[in-house]
């Protein structure tokens, strides 16, 4: 049986939009993938830094958590990962947001992920793939993050030509 999960991506060093196009190519591998709009996000943690690409994909997956993790942990590094500072640049970023209806915590993977409901660069993304979904017993649509949201959109859904 497979499960529905949600994956946030992020990047603000190199082109962006090519390298996190090059990764839902590399999910849809590991099962059936959809993806967000494509949106512009400014800096959360240090300032001095670009602003953000960000998006997410639902990747319909037979993979177990940590087996998940380890591919989004490989694309990182194939994608030129290089650890700065925490919440700093990065050319590519995987986090694994939700993994059906299940919460994780060990030292790996803790999901659904730390401050999900806190980054409107991750609930308005996950809203265009699942206008329903609840997280705890909260429907994301609901969040006042969604209504003081300062993203701006740079791309339909058609932009990882999948
Ligand atoms: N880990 C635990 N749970 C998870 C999970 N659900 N998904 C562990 C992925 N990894 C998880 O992550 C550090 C460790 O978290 C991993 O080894 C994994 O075992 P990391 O990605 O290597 O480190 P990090 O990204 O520097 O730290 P952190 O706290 O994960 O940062 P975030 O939360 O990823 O935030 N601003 C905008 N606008 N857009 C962004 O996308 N991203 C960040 C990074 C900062 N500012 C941003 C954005
Ligand atoms: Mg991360």
């Amino acid at each position: 049986m497979s499960t529905t999960t949600y994956i946030g991506l992020g990047s603000n060093l190199g082109d962006s939009r090519q390298l996190m196009a090059e990764a839902v190519h590399k999910l849809a591998q590991l099962g059936g993938v959809r993806v967000s709009r494509l949106y512009q996000s400014l800096p959360m943690g240090p300032q001095d830094q670009p602003s953000y690409h960000n998006a997410v994909a639902q990747l319909q997956t037979m993979l177990e958590p940590l087996a998940l993790l380890d591919e989004l942990q490989r694309f990182e590094q194939e994608a030129g990962r290089v650890r700065l500072r925490h919440w700093g640049e990065r050319s590519l970023d995987l986090d694994l947001l939700l993994y059906g209806e299940k919460n994780i915590i060990n030292e790996r993977l803790i999901v659904p992920h730390v401050g999900i409901f806190h980054r409107d660069f991750v609930i308005i993304p996950l809203l265009d793939l699942n206008q329903n979904l609840e997280i705890k017993g909260h429907k994301l649509h609901d969040l006042e993050i969604v209504q003081h949201s300062t993203l701006t959109v740079l791309a339909d859904s058609d932009w990882a030509e999948i």
